[in-house]
């Protein structure tokens, strides 16, 4: 997609089911992204390459999503001043997701990463959203409607439980 706002990287493509929530998110309020594969640690010059070019393409937020020791959202975030959401990622070997969790979550001071919630790759796309939407009377209408949306299908099944 062309002129991306948001970076959407994740450190394998045995991430990619997950990070597909935040696909579909920035489709559903059609923001445009960006979606590539980036690892920290097999790829340390690529990973380089892409946090320091990021704010000059014109992205506007990074997503980064890894499992494991996931050190991408941390070294992106090092390398850039744009803001880095976290995606902690389940992976296959993973200590139940606590190894990722708390790779993304306890970063130390000056180097910030908004972490979301276990494989929250949905959460992350409205954050990017919502940090981008001061700056968009656009994308401030869209996450009005998705509010909106969610408000309905909750009180649609309040109805349905009523007795
Ligand atoms: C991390 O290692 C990736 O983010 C992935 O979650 C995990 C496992 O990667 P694969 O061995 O499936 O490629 O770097």
């Amino acid at each position: 997609m062309s002129s991306a706002l948001i970076g959407i990287i994740m450190g394998s493509d045995s991430d990619l089911p997950v990070m597909e929530q935040a696909v579909e998110i920035l489709n559903e309020m059609e923001i445009p992204y960006e979606l590539t594969i980036v690892s920290a640690h097999r790829t340390p010059d690529r990973m380089v390459e892409y946090s320091k070019s990021a704010y000059a393409r014109g992205l506007k937020v990074i997503i980064a999503g890894a499992g494991g020791a996931a050190h991408l959202p941390g070294m992106v975030a090092s390398q850039t001043t744009l803001p880095v959401i976290g995606v902690p990622i389940k992976s296959s070997n993973s200590i139940d997701g606590w190894d990722s969790i708390l790779s993304i979550l306890q970063m130390p001071n000056g180097i910030p990463v908004a972490t979301v919630a276990l494989n929250a790759a949905k959460n992350a796309g409205i954050l990017a959203a919502r940090m981008l939407s001061p700056f968009s009377e656009e994308i401030t209408k869209k996450l009005e409607q998705f509010r909106k949306v969610n408000e309905i299908k909750v009180l649609q099944a309040v109805e349905k439980v009523k007795k």
